[in-house]
């Protein structure tokens, strides 16, 4: 039996320092590694003067990690530029925001190639290999140079764009092609995994076997859905903790028979945080006397402090939550509680837990998993009403939300208000089938479900479409 080697940009496995500060990925993947006889492999977030290769190696909460140092430059260039300059916005729909440069390019093979030179002599015959995310598209057409032959899986995080948009990027044809090496590519949403098709049969001159598969490059892979998951029993254990419930008094007292609106993102323009505050400040004033009756809390992580847009949206983001208490706020009451600090997972759960209504209005976003924490820590006798964007990718597993367009204010606001005015009965009617999803479709679900197709256990349906 093979070992499962993930490979990602950071690697950050919970430690007992750090339970509940970690993002979607480093959450979902702990969970899979744990379990499995696993290496994660990545940068260690550490600088160095100038790249050796050498690697550390060392056990962080019972998983084996292989951790490489990168030069500054590298960062720049590769993490902060074409990473999260170029993809990141590109795969979002930003097209205005995209920064297209040559050093990025340089900069991200770069690494990709430094990751494949470290990994390839760590890899046994049986192993299977799981690459993770944007950071890392090219990596395994890297390792196939080194004469790495074993399966290799990659699964985006974030959407595949709509093939004209993707067409944007100075020499996409070319990154596609590197990811036809691998022999099996996971995506969040059908809708991602029909862009890809598109592209691949309309721009790069291939084909959709009837099996399923795709073929181009002279090459043939195979290609699938796999809507990620939270940990959903541990989220939902996590909600009556002592620690949640210390959170939740805390909410429910100082909430003094207010109801609370509640967003947990990072500080990130794909979330529609500007939006989701001017949809809320229209529920204000289409609705005068909910003032004083409601409020919102945001708390928004920032994230990429080193790139400016990031800046720049965090200003915009202060000055709006200061205008919006400005004019509304009374003696009494503020309209916007707005915080910039991270939570831990137990005091998340009960802050979702005493919310009554959970704001999910990304822009666009791969799956989202806010989404589904905020239903797994609801209390199932009064539950919270979710108030979901159909651009998230969780939308397509979640209909029992309020689903909305996050860039029709008017339409954001009257869900508001319809989530503030529901009644137990429908309340729990919606909770009980999101929860059906949440529970059933979960992380173990996911990387099993992947896993098991990497390795060729699946079926491939006859029209590639419920694969
Ligand atoms: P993210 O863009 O990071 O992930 P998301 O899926 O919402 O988005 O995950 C965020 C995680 O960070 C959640 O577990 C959340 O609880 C946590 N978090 C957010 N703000 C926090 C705060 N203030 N304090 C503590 N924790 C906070 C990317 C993609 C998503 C995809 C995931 C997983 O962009 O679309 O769902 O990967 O695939």
């Amino acid at each position: 039996m093979g070992r499962l080697i993930v490979v990602s940009n950071r690697v950050n496995p919970p430690s007992d320092a750090s339970v509940g500060t970690q993002g979607g990925l480093a959450m979902a993947l702990s969970a899979a590694l744990r379990e499995e006889n696993g290496i994660w492999f990545g940068w260690s977030g550490q600088t160095t003067e100038a790249f050796t290769g050498h690697l550390s190696i060392q056990k962080i909460g019972g998983v084996t990690v292989a951790l490489t140092d990168l030069e500054a430059q590298d960062v720049q260039e590769y993490y902060n530029g074409y990473a999260n300059r170029t993809l990141w916005p590109l795969f979002h729909y930003r097209t205005d925001l995209v920064a297209f440069e040559r050093s990025f390019d340089e900069g991200y093979l770069r690494v990709n190639q430094r990751f494949a030179d470290t990994l390839f002599p760590l890899v046994e015959k049986e192993d299977l290999l799981w690459v993770q995310d944007y950071h890392l598209l090219p990596l395994a057409s890297m390792l196939r140079k080194h004469g790495v032959s074993n399966r290799i899986g990659f699964f985006l995080h974030i959407p595949w764009p709509a093939m004209r948009v993707f067409q944007t990027l100075p020499k996409h044809r070319e990154l596609v092609e590197t990811l036809f090496d691998y022999d099996l590519l996971g995506f969040q949403t059908e809708d991602s995994l029909n862009a890809f098709q598109e592209y691949v049969v309309h721009a790069a001159d291939g084909e959709r076997l009837p099996d399923g598969r795709l073929r181009a490059f002279g090459k043939t892979i195979r290609a699938g859905a796999f809507p990620i998951g939270i940990d959903s029993e541990d989220f939902t254990a996590a909600a009556t903790s002592d620690k949640a419930l210390a959170f939740y008094n805390l909410m429910r007292n100082s909430q003094a028979g207010r109801k609370m609106i509640t967003g947990v993102d990072r500080l990130d323009y794909s979330k529609g945080l500007e939006e989701r505050f001017l949809a809320y400040e229209q529920f204000l004033n289409n609705h005068p006397r909910m003032e004083g009756e409601v409020f919102l809390m945001q708390i928004a992580t920032a994230t990429r402090e080193e790139v400016n847009t990031y800046q720049e949206l965090r200003a915009r983001l202060d000055s709006l939550s200061g205008r919006i208490n400005g004019e509304h706020a009374t003696i009494d009451w503020v309209p916007v509680r707005y915080v910039n600090r991270a939570y831990r997972r137990d005091e998340l759960a009960g802050i979702y837990r005493a919310s009554h209504v959970g704001l999910v209005t990304p822009l666009r976003d791969g799956m989202n998993l806010v989404a589904k924490e905020f239903v797994a820590g609801q209390d199932e006798r009064d539950p919270g009403v979710l108030i979901l964007s159909e651009f998230a990718g969780a939308a397509a597993q979640m209909q029992a939300a309020l689903i909305v367009n996050p860039f029709d204010r008017q339409a954001m606001a009257e869900a508001i208000a319809e989530a503030v005015h529901m009644p137990l009965k429908e309340r729990r009617q919606r909770h009980e089938d999101l929860m059906r999803g949440v529970m059933a479709e979960d992380v173990v679900w996911w990387r099993n479900d992947f896993v098991a197709k990497l390795k060729d256990e699946g079926e491939v349906t006859p029209d590639g479409d419920t694969f």
